[in-house]
């Protein structure tokens, strides 16, 4: 693994400006981690019109504690992959009434004009974590409640009995016009959404993959969709690939070892302008990063020619500027 701590701790963020009215702050990143002024986990991308838009949650527990803290949804822009816009924070915890604290990852999508962006988040009077979906108008939101309760809620959901198994959701939209929403943690969960986006449409499934610890991130290159996921704990990614949505899924093994001193790893997967990536995050950010002090990185993702992909090379260096 191309990993070492003192080369992430080099790596850095340069502030180039800061324009008041519109709150954005534009940053060269220098490397892995991209961004260095702030904790950022859970990554989910996706490519709008020339630009990438990277939503991540944002850690903010202090060194002290050993558990997640959370309150809000961050968003960033690039058009090359290393010059990146860090917009206004377009989402909060306190946007759903409904639900009590924990901002998790998340994941936004784009259908007729409007932006939906779909949560994982501790119910505020349902028992456990739930999904919840905000929309916009633009990537940048601001985001609004779209449902005014959660879609998806711990009772729900029965093959585990645990209460945070409704977590880390993943969208696509098929070739055919039909939207499915991927979730789970220990079990893999799916259901297909009205075209509306906020509700479901018919039964919720589940899928059996080998040690299916989090963080599905179901993408479609060429003409195979791909189920990738974190497995074990600490987490490795690992993927399977599929001809059909609806599977089966035929597993392929690891793709990413675990990330530098962090128990996640939370992929997100997308091409952008003729390359692929692979964005995750790690625990390398100054002297006090860790797993509950997370930092997003960018790596190179290849594909072989049967469509199986190459094993990441995680890197102090990060990806090159694209064009
Ligand atoms: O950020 C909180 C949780 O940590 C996420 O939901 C998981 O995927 C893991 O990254």
């Amino acid at each position: 693994m191309a990993y070492c701590k003192r080369h992430f701790l080099t790596a850095s963020l340069v502030y180039l400006s800061f324009q008041g009215f519109s709150q954005e702050k534009l940053a060269v990143s220098k490397g892995n981690p991209i961004i260095t002024n702030k904790y950022t986990a859970d990554p989910a991308a996706f490519v709008y019109g020339d630009s990438v838009y990277l939503y991540t949650g944002h850690d903010v527990a202090p060194k002290s504690k050993n558990d997640y803290e959370m309150h809000e949804w961050l968003c960033y822009s690039s058009a090359d992959m290393v010059n990146w816009k860090e917009h206004k924070s377009p989402l909060n915890v306190k946007d759903f009434a409904w639900a009590k604290d924990d901002a998790w990852a998340s994941q936004v999508i784009e259908r007729n004009g409007k932006f939906y962006w779909y949560v994982a988040t501790e119910h505020g009077s349902i028992k456990g974590k739930s999904i919840g979906v905000a929309v916009a108008d633009n990537p940048r939101g601001p985001f609004k409640d779209a449902l005014g309760k959660a879609l998806i809620t711990n009772n729900m959901t029965t093959a585990v009995d645990i209460t945070w198994d409704d977590i880390d959701p993943t969208v696509i939209i098929d070739d055919d016009g039909q939207a499915y929403l991927f979730w789970g943690n220990q079990r893999c969960y799916y259901a297909k959404l009205k075209a509306n986006m906020i509700e479901l449409d018919g039964e919720i499934k589940t899928i059996s993959v080998p040690e299916f610890t989090e963080a599905p991130w179901v993408h479609k290159h060429k003409n195979w969709y791909y189920l990738s996921y974190a497995s074990g704990f600490p987490e490795k990614i690992v993927y399977a690939m599929s001809k059909s949505i609806n599977g089966p899924w035929d597993y392929k093994g690891i793709l990413n070892e675990i990330a530098g001193n962090s128990n996640t790893n939370h992929q997100s997967i997308i091409d952008f302008k003729g390359k692929s990536y692979f964005i995750y995050h790690n625990g390398a950010i100054n002297n006090d990063g860790g797993s509950y002090r997370r930092s997003v990185c960018i790596d190179d993702l290849h594909y072989n020619n049967d469509g199986t992909i190459k094993r990441i090379i995680m890197t102090t260096e990060g990806v090159r500027k694209v064009r």
